[in-house]
């Protein structure tokens, strides 16, 4: 093909993620960025933020470094000016609208060209565009953002808000934050988290252009796919909107393309004079469109739907397209026979599907540096592990497009919170005017990813004030603030654009009982309704009775410490000490060291090895294990809970762990650190999610084991009938089984059913065993290779009888292909929590941290970047529990 014509292809390719035919120009690259007293001058780079400018530049060094968090504080309690020019030629500037278009400004800032102030910004979460003609001339103009400390704004809000206090005023000291972060539009989570540092981001964090119309501009493409029938047939509805460019009518053709479907329909409108946005409905016959699933239920199948408009009058064309899958959502909140209360779970074109997830935060503190490899990688880790929801989390940000993409491709659902989390919030008109654009801005965003299934109002609001956590006295007061935000602001705007999902106000809230109850419940947290949150520190968390049991738990966790590897980048040797002055600065949450210790000491002797690094080391791999197994226990227990009612609860469908991924290298509740690195509990996740799960516990005297199946199309683990049930006793000190009890599973149900019930004490005596502190029971499903395995402790580790060093070795590493290893295992002794690392080479293994019963076994490890056999052989590193005590 001739260059000209691969041009010209291409550009039709590109042309339907921007708009045509009507001018823009891009102003991301270099600027320059200015302290307030002039005393620093770098060059910085659009989009992005001062702190990575400053780090570029070599004033800051990594701000994730010890305690740079708080030495690079004075960042943040600067302002910053922002200027760069452009050009524009003469002939532009007879068009009849010329603005500036911001996608994102972090976060108060006035915005002037050629010195004259065209708009000032308050919401990081708003799309701003600013009429600029009338500053405009022919050559080279200037753009200036002069921005406010966000620090000095939220505290200068706060002071002007003299009626009532919004509480909290602070974080608790343990976080190193700042204050009042409430009264700024601005990621709640970048003034201090409980898992994170405080980086109060300032600069222009998306793209920022100049777009010159004399018409107008496709804003948005809002979509609705409503199925016909048995799903086979659909209607679908595009709503476009429109930005005006000039305040005359636009006649002229509007025309929507499904180009895989090869639907085109064109139609003659007019857009201005009060229309601003225009609804077609398109018939989808039979056959044509496959049904989008959720991850683990069926496949991703995606459509571009692309828009052009062509105004008649000035021949302009503006076009912009979407990907949508073809499914529907529903939540269902209906009785349930012998219970009160009502169910709460979520229907995927009409089928009943259990959530299996975590949370999603902002995955750094300095969004420029996410690559799209990153947040791919974090996805689909995510989706290796069976998930199929994600909760983005009100404290953070609303998620880039490259986020959602990736959540439609690989079927992971979202539960969109909007961003408030954890507070009060003030409802002048000034806050309210804004958050109004900004629900309205983000609606629009996002609406047609099919991943986003539902809308939630915030982050623990409802329980803020119904468990009155800032004793507040005039309830009534922050009751009604909290119904204006949330219900007549915020769900009322959704419900009036976006019909397509449900909206719940509050995360957790008890639904339907939250409305009837005047929209603050006596207890958001009841099991009986909606979702919870459950966090309990206290208890013995790897005995599953301590748990409650609700309808849907979108939080639950426990902390753990990341990888020596990645500390490491971070700290130096006085550092790696589990009572240093670092251990207590990273661990935002107050008590936290302390509470892991207490956990994993119920369970397992704590390290005693008289070299101080060693033991940190031992630290962090008791409470990588005593994470893994409290959420692999409370996993398992909503996982069996779904399909029967006990004293009132069960019927539970839904458990998203908190939290995902690391905001930085710190001890935390992500099963994914910082950079990628699985922590044990995501190689845990593997098995409590997976579609087919084997889940044995001891209940009273009594062992029982309930199958839990997603679907019945599982591949080698579960057949459609002849499943067997094998039952292993070990005794620690042997590896062959003592004995082998056999279960026949015919006809396995899409459900939670209870498949094998003995009394243990009789199992022990069938078995030979010497006592309940001698053997472990180990569990699979037809095949040992596949992952539906699992094991049951008859009582705590720690007083286990007859356990040896198992000496687990690495005999053999050999390469498969490029970028997948086989090792070969041998212990010598029953060894649990048998973990692998690769230290600094990224990637994954097939398994870990897992009870070693045979005395070979192989691990695939599959590395996500390039390495050799040599590299990785040196890197590699295997160790289980008996290694921490000498
Ligand atoms: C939940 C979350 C976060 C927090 C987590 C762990 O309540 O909503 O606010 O990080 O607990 O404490």
């Amino acid at each position: 093909m001739a260059l000209g014509g691969l041009r010209v292809l291409l550009l039709l390719i590109s042309c339907f993620v921007c708009t045509l035919s009507h001018t823009q120009i891009s102003l991301n690259g270099e600027w320059i960025a200015k302290s307030s007293n002039g005393s620093i001058v770098v060059s910085s780079t659009v989009p992005g933020s001062i702190y990575t400018d400053l780090i570029k530049n070599g004033t800051l060094k990594d701000p994730y470094y010890r305690f740079n968090d708080e030495e690079y504080r004075w960042v943040a309690k600067d302002d910053w000016t922002f200027t760069r020019t452009f050009t524009v030629t003469s002939p532009m500037l007879k068009a009849s609208s010329i603005k500036l278009v911001c996608d994102g400004l972090d976060t108060v800032a006035s915005v002037y060209v050629n010195n004259q102030k065209v708009g000032e910004s308050i919401n990081m979460f708003v799309k701003y565009k600013f009429d600029i003609k009338h500053t405009l001339k022919a050559g080279p103009n200037e753009v200036k953002l002069v921005y406010q400390s966000p620090v000095k704004y939220a505290s200068d809000m706060a002071s002007k808000h003299w009626e009532y206090k919004v509480p909290p005023e602070c974080p608790p000291e343990v976080q190193h934050g700042e204050c009042h972060v409430n009264f700024i539009r601005k990621e709640q989570c970048s003034f201090s988290w409980d898992w994170g540092p405080a980086f109060p981001t300032i600069g222009i964090w998306k793209n920022i252009s100049v777009e010159i119309s004399n018409s107008v501009v496709i804003e948005a493409v809002m979509v609705e796919t409503k199925p016909v029938g048995d799903y086979s047939s659909w209607m679908l509805s595009v709503n476009t909107f429109f930005d005006l460019y000039g305040s005359g009518k636009y006649p002229g053709v509007l025309e929507i393309r499904v180009p895989e479907v090869g639907l085109v329909q064109k139609l003659s409108t007019t857009v201005g004079g009060g229309v601003k946005n225009i609804t077609a409905t398109l018939k989808i016959d039979k056959g044509k469109v496959k049904t989008w699933w959720p991850n683990g239920h069926g496949e991703q199948p995606l459509y571009y739907v692309e828009v052009l408009f062509t105004s008649q009058t000035t021949s302009e064309l503006t076009a912009k397209r979407v990907r949508v899958g073809f499914r529907t959502v529903e939540l269902i909140q209906d009785k349930i026979p012998n219970a009160s209360g009502l169910s709460f779970y979520f229907k995927i074109n009409g089928k009943p599907i259990f959530m299996k997830g975590s949370n999603w935060i902002p995955a750094d503190s300095f969004q420029e540096r996410l690559t799209p490899k990153y947040l791919r990688s974090l996805l689909t880790s995510a989706q290796a592990v069976h998930m199929n929801m994600l909760r983005v989390w009100g404290g953070g940000i609303y998620e880039s497009e490259t986020f959602y993409s990736l959540a439609d491709e690989l079927g992971i659902l979202i539960w969109q919170d909007f961003m408030f989390a954890c507070a009060l919030y003030p409802v002048d008109e000034y806050f309210l005017d804004s958050i109004q654009t900004e629900v309205t801005h983000q609606i629009l965003r996002l609406q047609a990813h099919p991943s986003i299934a539902v809308w939630s109002g915030n982050n623990e609001n409802e329980g803020a004030i119904a468990n009155n956590w800032y004793n507040i006295t005039d309830f009534k007061r922050y009751k009604a603030d909290y119904v204006t935000l949330y219900i007549d602001n915020i769900m009322n705007i959704t419900q009036k654009l976006d019909r397509t999902r449900p909206f719940i106000p509050s995360s957790p809230s008890n639904g339907i009982e939250t409305q009837q109850e005047g929209w603050v419940a006596k207890q958001p947290q009841d099991v009986h309704f909606g979702d919870i949150h459950h966090y309990d520190y206290g208890t013995k968390s790897w005995e599953w009775n301590h748990y409650q049991i609700p309808r849907f738990c979108s939080e639950y966790g426990f902390e753990a410490w990341p990888s020596f590897e990645n500390l490491e980048k971070v700290s130096v040797t006085e550092d790696w000490n589990y009572n240093s002055e670092f251990c207590d600065h990273r661990q935002h949450h107050g008590d936290g060291n302390k509470q892991m210790v207490t956990q994993l000491g119920y369970y397992l002797n704590l390290p005693s090895n008289p070299d101080p690094v060693q033991q940190f080391k031992d630290y962090i791999y008791l409470t990588q294990i005593n994470q893994a197994m409290s959420i692999k226990t409370e996993t398992e227990l909503f996982r069996r809970s779904q399909s029967t009612v006990v004293n009132g609860v069960g019927m539970t469908m839904g458990a998203l762990y908190w939290q995902l991924q690391d905001i930085w290298q710190a001890p935390s509740w992500a099963s994914i650190e910082y950079g990628g690195k699985w922590k044990m509990l995501h190689y845990y996740a593997r098995h409590f999610f997976s579609p087919v799960l084997v889940s044995p516990y001891i209940d009273g005297a009594v062992l029982k084991v309930v199958l839990v199946v997603d679907t019945l199309s599982s591949g080698r683990a579960l057949q459609k009938s002849g499943n067997t049930l094998y039952i292993q006793c070990y005794s620690w000190d042997n590896l062959k089984p003592l004995y082998t009890w056999t279960q026949k599973v015919d006809a396995p149900k899409v459900a939670a059913s209870q498949i094998f019930q003995a009394n243990v004490t009789a199992m022990l005596k069938t078995a030979k065993c010497s006592s309940l502190q001698h053997c472990v029971f180990f569990f699979f499903l037809n095949d040992v290779h596949t992952e539906v395995r699992n094991w049951v402790l008859p009582v705590p580790l720690k007083t286990a009888v007859g356990m040896k060093k198992p000496n687990v070795t690495i005999s053999t590493v050999t390469q498969k292909d490029s970028q997948t290893y086989q090792i070969k295992l041998t212990t010598a002794a029953v060894a649990p929590f048998v973990w692998l690392e690769a230290n600094g080479i990224l990637g994954r293994f097939s398994d870990n941290s897992f009870l070693m019963v045979q005395s070979t076994t192989n691990i695939v490890f599959y590395a996500w970047e390039t390495t050799d056999l040599n590299s990785l052989k040196k890197a590699l590193t295997v160790r289980s529990l008996m290694d921490v005590y000498k």
